[in-house]
């Protein structure tokens, strides 16, 4: 399927963990915050739904994505959460801006995943305008919110997988 066909809001949740003690940290960025609450919205229910409790979701803002890697860093290094989820959006504009930015955060993010040992998702989206913005973020395409909080998910269940426990 490819991506402008997929609903970022319909996943496979066979085996899902139990997170009802897991904790979970939601960075947002606030550019472009009329898509970033609404990308908010759609992590936060989506934990919810399958199983998190209100205490155990943390959130702290971030000015632009740019700035997400080192926010999701500062809360990944803490010992109690157990995956931090980054949002934000990224449009292209007449600059090139946007590349260096979508570029510097999937590397960063990345980054800190690994040197944490931890899930750190990439909940960023990268539209050509802002109209493929708002079908991504609980338009026709679904939210890609809630897309990053189910990958959150799977990957503290496959960590535990993986750990044995
Ligand atoms: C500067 C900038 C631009 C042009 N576009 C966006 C954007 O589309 N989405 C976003 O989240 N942030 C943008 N930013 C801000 C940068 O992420 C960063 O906050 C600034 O470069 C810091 O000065």
């Amino acid at each position: 399927m490819s991506s402008a066909d997929k609903n970022l809001s319909v996943f496979n949740t066979e085996g899902l963990p139990d997170i009802s003690n897991k904790k979970f940290a939601i960075v947002v960025a606030e550019w472009n915050s009329e898509i970033t609450e609404a990308l908010y919205d759609g992590a936060y229910k989506t934990l919810i739904e399958y199983g998190a409790t209100r205490q155990n979701i943390e959130r702290g803002n971030v000015p632009g994505s740019f700035e997400l890697t080192l926010g999701a860093h500062w809360f990944a290094q803490r010992e109690d959460i157990d995956a931090v989820i980054a949002l934000g959006v990224v449009i292209q504009g007449e600059t090139k801006h946007n590349d260096y930015i979508n570029h510097a955060v999937a590397q960063g993010i990345t980054n800190i995943s690994i040197k944490n040992n931890k899930p750190v998702i990439f909940g960023v989206l990268t539209p050509n305008n802002m109209e493929q913005a708002v079908e991504r973020s609980g338009g026709v395409h679904g939210n890609k919110g809630d897309e990053a909080a189910m990958t959150a998910i799977k990957m503290v269940g496959l960590k535990e997988q993986v750990a044995g426990k």
